[in-house]
């Protein structure tokens, strides 16, 4: 038996969580032709997950054992979704993953004002950059791959995001030599056609090990198994202020002496992202 990293696409187990998942680290008996039969699955460090479906409490598991996770969104071609970026990045929080956010097709960037030389996805993003790492990504003119590269080498990073973003065309850019299936964005929804169907594990060129893991597309996310009283936590803008109030088990939402609050007030929490916060809160926003 060899030590082995599952790579490929697997039947799903409709078990509470997969048993077995792309990341995971197992245990083979060489069959030969190039197939394994798994003997033992080493214990899951860390996963991204998402449920299966929202009425089920079955996980889904993304990618098992990532270092980190990159969320890759567009300028446009599907418009970007800040809520959904939200809920991504609490996800992650909330497993303790670190977290990269990717901007795509900057190649359709548009002046944030006609006229004005600002850009519309730069305008859009700047609330994150004080506390994530964003990259700024063209899989057509290759901008900010070699940053991106940086970020990546030696590390084992889930690329996920709305389909159509672009995830499976990063990739290709990234490396060249294999090119993965790449849809066209549905005229009629402008959103992606979920070209991608499983996670898949590659390895970049280059000689420290690094890998990345193309996902499918994510149309809804559901923050299942995150307590309400702990969200503050998660957003890491908050965190500073939230022990601060003078309740201590203050929502941040109506309370008097809320120091979250004077925090936004203050300027010194994005608005947009209190926004985020509130409503995942209030239970306004359940996927
Ligand atoms: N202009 C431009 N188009 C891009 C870029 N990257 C991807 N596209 C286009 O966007 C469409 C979707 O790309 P994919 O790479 O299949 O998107 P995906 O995120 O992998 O989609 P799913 O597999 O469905 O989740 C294709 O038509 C690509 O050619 C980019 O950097 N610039
Ligand atoms: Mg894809
Ligand atoms: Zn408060």
């Amino acid at each position: 038996m060899l030590l082995s990293t599952v790579k490929g696409t697997l039947r799903r187990q409709r078990l509470k969580t997969d048993l077995v998942a792309v990341g995971d680290r197992v245990w083979v008996t060489d069959v030969g032709a190039d197939e394994g039969q798994i003997e033992a699955i080493e214990p899951r460090l860390r996963s991204l997950a998402r449920l299966a479906r929202l009425t089920d409490d079955t996980e889904q598991i993304i990618l098992a054992n990532p270092d980190q996770a990159l969320f890759l969104f567009a300028v446009r071609d599907p418009e970007p979704h800040r809520r959904m970026l939200d809920r991504f990045l609490v996800l992650a929080e909330s497993r303790g993953l670190p977290a990269l956010i990717g901007i795509g097709k900057m190649d359709l960037d548009v002046p944030a004002r006609p006229g004005t030389g600002g850009s519309l996805a730069r305008a859009f993003f700047a609330d994150y950059e004080p506390v994530y790492d964003v990259h700024y990504l063209s899989a057509v003119t290759g901008e900010g791959l070699d940053r991106l590269k940086q970020a990546l080498v030696g590390k084992v990073t889930a690329v996920a995001g709305p389909s159509g973003v672009g995830k499976s065309s990063l990739l290709n850019a990234l490396d060249p030599d294999r090119r993965r299936a790449v849809g066209a964005i549905s005229e009629a929804t402008g959103k992606g056609r979920h070209t991608t169907i499983a996670t898949e594990l590659h390895r970049l060129p280059g000689e420290v090990e690094t890998y990345v893991a193309d996902t499918p597309g994510i149309r809804a996310l559901a923050l299942q198994g995150i307590e309400r009283d702990d969200l503050d936590r998660f957003f890491p803008e908050l965190r500073p202020y939230s022990d601060r109030c003078f309740y201590a088990d203050c929502t941040h939402l109506h309370e008097p002496g809320c120091s979250v609050r004077d925090a936004v007030e203050a300027g010194a929490i994005p608005p947009l992202r209190y926004e985020s916060y509130a409503a995942l809160r209030r239970g306004d926003e359940s996927e």
